[in-house]
């Protein structure tokens, strides 16, 4: 089966392929290399479906996309679906010390609990459903905390100040494999991947 993954981060593409690779024989993973759509829905499930639809609709073959993001119990939620963007910039390294210095400045007794969020949608433009292409979207949560500082060198984001719940060393300080068993990302695709096999099946 083949199918085009909607996004331009790299990252992703990398931990798309190892989870749904082992979940879905037979799949195929092409890039996405058309133009990239506004994201301006109001929720992870939402974006991840603007995505998809644009590459389907570009490419005519099934599209899925991946809008995730952490959210900051502290920070009233933030900066969940801005996450990509945080500090008016793109740069990694620039949005994790945005966060770092905004919840420094709630004080020092703040509380620090974040979730990661995923929503992994799939649009398959070869089936449609009442006129509309089928399309599904599954979320993934991976709870946590944020870290006093940055630690660790894996992943990509804001992996190097996300705690996960039940460990004690950061998400960028775990392998690409024990991430992706747990993940935000693991969780949305793996439901995700039962609808892929399912549909490969027929
Ligand atoms: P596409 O829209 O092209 O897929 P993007 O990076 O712009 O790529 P998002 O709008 O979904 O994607 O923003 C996600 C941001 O949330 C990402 O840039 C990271 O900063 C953060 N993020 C998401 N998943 C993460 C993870 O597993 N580890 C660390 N940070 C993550």
């Amino acid at each position: 089966m083949r199918v085009v993954v909607a996004t331009h981060n790299a990252h992703k593409v990398q931990e798309l392929q190892r989870i749904l690779g082992a979940r879905v024989p037979g799949l195929e993973l092409l890039a996405y290399d058309g133009p990239a759509p506004e994201e301006d829905g109001d929720s992870f499930a939402a974006n991840a479906l603007i995505k998809a639809r644009a590459a389907a609709a570009h490419s005519g073959l099934p599209a899925i996309a991946d809008d995730s993001g952490i959210s900051v119990d502290a920070l009233g939620g933030a900066p969940g679906i801005h996450s990509a963007y945080y500090s008016g910039t793109r740069d990694d390294a620039a949005n994790v010390r945005h966060l770092l210095s905004e919840l420094a400045a709630l004080g020092s007794d703040a509380d620090r609990t974040a979730q990661f969020a995923c929503a992994a949608a799939l649009v398959d433009p070869t089936e449609t459903v009442d006129g509309a292409p089928f399309e599904t979207v599954e979320l993934g949560i991976w709870p946590g905390r944020v870290a006093a500082e940055a630690a660790g060198g894996g992943g990509f984001g804001y992996d190097p100040i996300f705690l996960p719940d039940g460990l004690t060393v950061t998400s960028a300080e775990i392998t690409a494999d024990e991430k992706n068993a747990i993940s935000h990302r693991a969780l949305a695709f793996a439901a995700l991947a039962a609808v892929l096999r399912e549909r490969a099946a027929r």
